[in-house]
């Protein structure tokens, strides 16, 4: 419930202005219960119409994409581009190809990406992108001309110093290899730093691939060792999803010593009580963009069954969701407590319902919440950003380096920030008055604009 009328109003008006969109809504409320906690310091927020402005996008494109399927028939997707927040950099964040994408989800995924980008302590705004296109199913030629087409019409709106896109949900190498190809053409310029997640021979960074799932372990092992001492090494983990996010994260967390024994998509999920073996993992889902179902055939001793809801019906002691939005309900949080887990840190954006955050909170275990705990991999493609400007690139160990001394800032910054405001170990709060606090200043610094 917020306290404050002025972010009652502010509420009000966003769930009235666009009733239908309601993961932004989700999103937004989230957000300002967190700053609730601040708004009697900052008297200077209301006088300005500083939430008003934030929860207004700065700018948003839709656009018609049409191309041809391999059967000569002209298919038309709708594109989307979220310009969100550009107060403290060029809009930044990923494009999402999935067929349940419009503009609540990503409005609600260009909001968190504003907060999240200013955790990572580096320059850059908030944006993010995409299109209602399925990529499943789809040939290499009808991918190559969807991605051309929308970036014949995205081309016109970023640009290094303006927008830079990079991958999310079904949208990888393969797909921002495409989208650069197109653009480079168009403006016949070599501009690397307009797109992020590039393959290494064209200006791609090492470890970008990997920092998401990389990054989020990195900020779990913090907050395991510095809020119950204790850490990864010999702890059962739960990880939903098998994609970019997923994968890495269930290969750092069993380098740091711990057990995976589920993963999942949205057919189903595998069980393999021996721990997941990530190759086969990996040459499922990257060799040949198969289905999980695959890994029970492949490996004696594991199981697979239907529904992507069930795997969180499997005891652990850490669950990193690393699928997609609102996953994880009221009745599955309170599954995954009465199994006995210790630790739940989002890689997926805003997986967990609101009402499954307070369970989690509520019965004492610790909660990293996506903007914070998966905020490596747009960490990692701004160093992609630094490296193209230099003209230059660093090794892998350098790379992982700084993106660890990220995640571990970003760690202390947020569980320092809820001590501040007088909720101790609430890294919701902690991460949304964190990231706030850096945009409102540069809003307010750079006056009614
Ligand atoms: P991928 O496309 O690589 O993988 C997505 C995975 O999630 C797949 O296993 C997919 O299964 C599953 N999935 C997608 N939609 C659903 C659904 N409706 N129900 C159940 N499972 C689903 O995407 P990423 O790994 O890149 O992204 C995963 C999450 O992480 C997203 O929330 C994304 O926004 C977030 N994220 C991604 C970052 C990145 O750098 N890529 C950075 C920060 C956050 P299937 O194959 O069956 O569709
Ligand atoms: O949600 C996210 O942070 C991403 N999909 C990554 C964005 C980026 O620009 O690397």
């Amino acid at each position: 419930m917020l306290q404050s009328a002025y972010l009652k109003r502010v509420y009000e008006q966003v769930t009235t202005r666009d009733p239908e969109q309601k993961e932004f809504h989700q999103a937004v409320l989230e957000v300002l219960e967190g700053l609730d906690r601040m708004l009697p310091q900052h008297p200077e927020y209301e006088k300005t119409g500083l939430i008003e402005r934030f929860v207004e996008p700065e700018r948003v494109v839709t656009f018609r994409v049409p191309w041809v399927d391999d059967a000569g028939a002209v298919r038309v997707n709708r594109g989307y581009r979220v310009q969100f927040n550009s107060a403290i950099g060029p809009y930044k964040g990923g494009l999402r190809f999935h067929p349940t994408v419009n503009l609540s989800i990503l409005k609600f995924l260009g909001f968190e990406q504003i907060l999240k980008n200013s955790l990572t302590g580096l320059p850059i705004g908030g944006g993010k992108g995409g299109a209602d296109f399925d990529p499943k199913g789809k040939s290499e030629g009808e991918v190559m001309r969807f991605c051309q087409s929308f970036m014949t019409e995205l081309q016109r709106h970023i640009g290094q110093f303006v927008d830079v896109p990079a991958g999310d949900i079904g949208v990888g190498g393969r797909e921002i290899g495409y989208l650069f190809g197109q653009y480079k053409r168009i403006r016949d310029s070599y501009e690397a730093a307009v797109l992020t997640g590039k393959g290494l021979d064209f200006g791609g960074s090492l470890v970008r691939t990997e920092a998401t799932g990389y990054g989020l372990c990195y900020l779990t092992e913090e907050m395991l060792k510095r809020m119950k001492g204790e850490s990864f090494m010999g702890k059962t983990v739960v990880i939903s999803g098998s994609g970019n996010v997923a994968t890495f994260a269930a290969e750092k967390a069993s380098a740091l010593g711990a057990k995976v024994v589920a993963m999942s998509d949205s057919n189903g999920f595998v069980h393999d009580p021996e721990g997941i073996k990530l190759d086969i993992i990996k040459d499922i889902k990257i060799g040949h963009r198969g289905r999980v179902k695959e890994y029970a055939d492949r490996v004696p001793g594991s199981s697979y069954a239907e529904g992507f809801r069930g795997i969180w019906t499997i005891p652990c002691d850490i669950a990193l969701p690393c699928a997609t939005q609102n996953e994880i309900d009221e009745e599955t949080a309170k599954i995954i407590v009465k199994n006995g887990a210790m630790a739940v840190a989002e890689g997926a954006n805003m997986p967990s319902r609101p009402e499954a955050i307070a369970v989690f909170q509520n019965a004492g275990l610790l909660f990293a919440p996506a903007k914070a705990a998966n905020a490596g991999g747009v960490a990692t493609s701004a160093l992609e950003m630094s490296q193209n400007s230099m003209r230059y690139g660093w090794s892998f160990d350098e790379v992982d380096a700084k993106l660890k001394g990220i995640m571990v800032n970003i760690f202390h910054n947020i569980h320092d920030a809820a001590e501040k405001y007088g909720v101790p170990g609430d890294l919701v709060a902690g991460a949304n008055i964190a990231g706030f606090q850096k945009v409102a200043n540069a809003m307010l610094a750079q006056g009614l604009v």
